[in-house]
Formats: structure tokens, sequence, C-alpha cells
């Protein structure tokens, strides 16, 4: 099977969990919170995040089943965040992943609910879990899965992201900006992984670093793909950045030196991921030579 091929299977087992995992109801009163939170979950994501969180556990030969629901989790909070982000309140955006955004399908007021409706979500399954299984990899797993979508972690970046709009700032904010609002989430995502997996606390940190360097790449992407690529393409607006005034690695690197530290780090990432070669890593590898070519 190649490349493609894995991804496609891998992001299919992914949206059969999701699905799995979705509150069910058996009432008309809250139907319809269910149904906008379905729409923007199954609306056709990359599901980058659970695909770290599962090669992670797999290189480090976990054996748990409730990586299943921890990756649907950390998909469920990504999709949160990006319910909220599309907010008039916030980027007031129209299109998400190729579709109306989920104030625009359902309401302000729904969307509103449908994504804080998500992320409690993940957090129910992530416990039913360590429930059934009271075991302390899952509870550190999903200390990991808070915290980098948290005030130290992808809050934290958002509110710096908001307060900062319409003036200039600094490569220090831009990073620490990027670091937590995109950052966090795939370095939660890997150390999640490793860490349902029962592995030592080095080998964790190793993938924390390997999240931190695709992160901070994924985001500097997409500040280059905001400027270079279509509507069509990217299934969202692009200039996104300019109309809310935003200083952005494009703004303060220009084009070209964007896309060559995007490199340096997926290959500086490429480096870490060696350290496993004695285990299958050819997936990993494969994916964030991808990551240096994707266009949306
Ligand atoms: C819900 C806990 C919680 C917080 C909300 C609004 C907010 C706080 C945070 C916004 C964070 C945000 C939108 C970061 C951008 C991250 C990013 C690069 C998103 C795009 O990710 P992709 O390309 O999207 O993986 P797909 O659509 O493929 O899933």
């Amino acid at each position: 099977m190649n490349f493609k091929e894995e991804l496609k299977q891998k992001q299919q087992h992914i949206e059969q969990l999701l699905m799995k995992y979705l509150p069910k109801t058996n009432t008309q009163y809250n139907q319809l919170v269910i149904d906008a939170m379905q729409y923007s979950l199954m609306a056709g994501g990359k599901r980058i995040r659970p695909i770290f969180m599962y090669e992670a556990y797999r290189m480090c030969q976990g054996s748990k089943e409730a990586i299943n629901a921890f990756m649907s989790a950390i998909e469920m909070i990504h999709t949160s965040s990006l319910i909220h982000d599309d907010l008039p309140a916030m980027d007031n955006d129209d299109l998400r992943r190729g579709m109306p955004t989920c104030h625009i399908k359902y309401r302000e007021d729904i969307a509103i609910l449908a994504g804080d409706a998500l992320l409690n979500c993940a957090f129910e399954i992530m416990i039913e879990k360590a429930v059934s299984d009271p075991d302390i990899n899952l509870i550190k797993a999903m200390r990991a899965v808070a915290r980098a979508s948290g005030t130290n972690g992808m809050i934290g970046g958002q509110v710096a992201d908001v307060l900062n709009e319409n003036k200039p700032i600094d490569l220090d904010c831009l990073n620490y900006i990027h670091l937590n609002k995109t950052s966090a989430m795939i370095e939660g995502s890997f150390m999640a992984g490793a860490l349902l997996a029962g592995a030592s606390d080095e080998i964790v940190e190793d993938f924390r670093r390997i999240g931190r360097d695709i992160g901070l790449a994924f985001q500097i992407q997409d500040d280059v793909l905001d400027v270079t690529s279509t509507q069509e393409i990217l299934g969202k607006p692009i200039n996104s950045d300019l109309k809310n005034q935003k200083t952005t690695y494009v703004t303060l690197k220009g084009i070209d030196e964007s896309i060559r530290i995007v490199n340096e780090l997926l290959e500086d990432a490429i480096d870490l991921l060696k350290k496993f070669k004695d285990i299958d890593s050819q997936f990993m590898v494969k994916f964030v030579e991808y990551l240096k070519t994707r266009e949306s």
C-alpha cells in the first residue's frame, strides 16, 4: 500500500471512531446541538492529531483499547476550537473545511454550544476509559491532553493571538502564539500516545520535541498557504491574516525564508524520529515528508 492509501485508510478509521463516540440522544430537545457537533466533526479534516497520537502509541508498542477514545477526544477538542475560532467574535469566517462554518449553518448560539459540547464530550469519553481501566498511564495521557488544550497551551496561544490583532508584534510574541495555539495540541497528541503506551519520561520528551517542531512548521506553513493558496484548495478563505491585520512569519520573514524554516523544522523532526529506527517509524517519516509539500 502506498503512503496516500495508508493515510486515507487511517483517516477513514478515525472517522468511524468519531461516529461511534459522538453522543446519541433519545429526545428531540438536544438533537440540534448533536447535529451541529456531527456537522463540524465530520466535515472532512485531515485528522493529523489522532494520527500522530496513534503513531507515537504504536511506535511505543502500546496495547490499550483506550487509544481509540483518546484519538477521538483530541479530534473533538481540535474541532471545538475551530468552531469557536470561526465565530464572529474571533476570526469571523464563513467557510471551514470547504463548507459553511458551524455558526453559518446552525446559528451562533448553537455553534457556541456545539463547541462547548465537543470539548466536554472529549473529556467524558477519556474519563469513561479511566474509570473502566484505572491505570495511571491513562490519567497521565489525559493530563497531557488537558494541558495542551488549556491556558498554557492552545487557549493561551489564542488569547495572545486575538489580543495582538491589528498591531505589529515581534518574533518572540509570534512564536508564543504559534507554539501554544498550534504546536501545543500536536505535542500533546504525540505525548498522550506515548504515555498511553507506558513510555519512559525520556521517550515522552522525544515525542514532545517532535510535536513541537512539526507544530511550529505546520503553523508557519499555514501562514504561507494563507497568501499563496486558493480558497478552493484550502477549503477556507485566503488572506485571512491580512484581513485581521495579523503579524505572521510571512510578514516578518517573507515567503522564501518561511518555507526554509518549515523545511528545517521538519528535517529536525525526521532526525528525532531516526532514534526509533529499530521499530517501524516509516509511516511517520513519510508523513513528515508529505507535510513539506501539503497544499491544504
Ligand atoms: C475549545 C479548548 C477550546 C479552546 C478554543 C478558539 C480557540 C480556543 C483556539 C483556536 C485554536 C486554533 C484555531 C488554532 C489553529 C490551529 C490550526 C493550524 C488549525 C488548522 O488545523 P488543520 O489544518 O485543520 O489540522 P483540519 O481542518 O485539517 O482539521
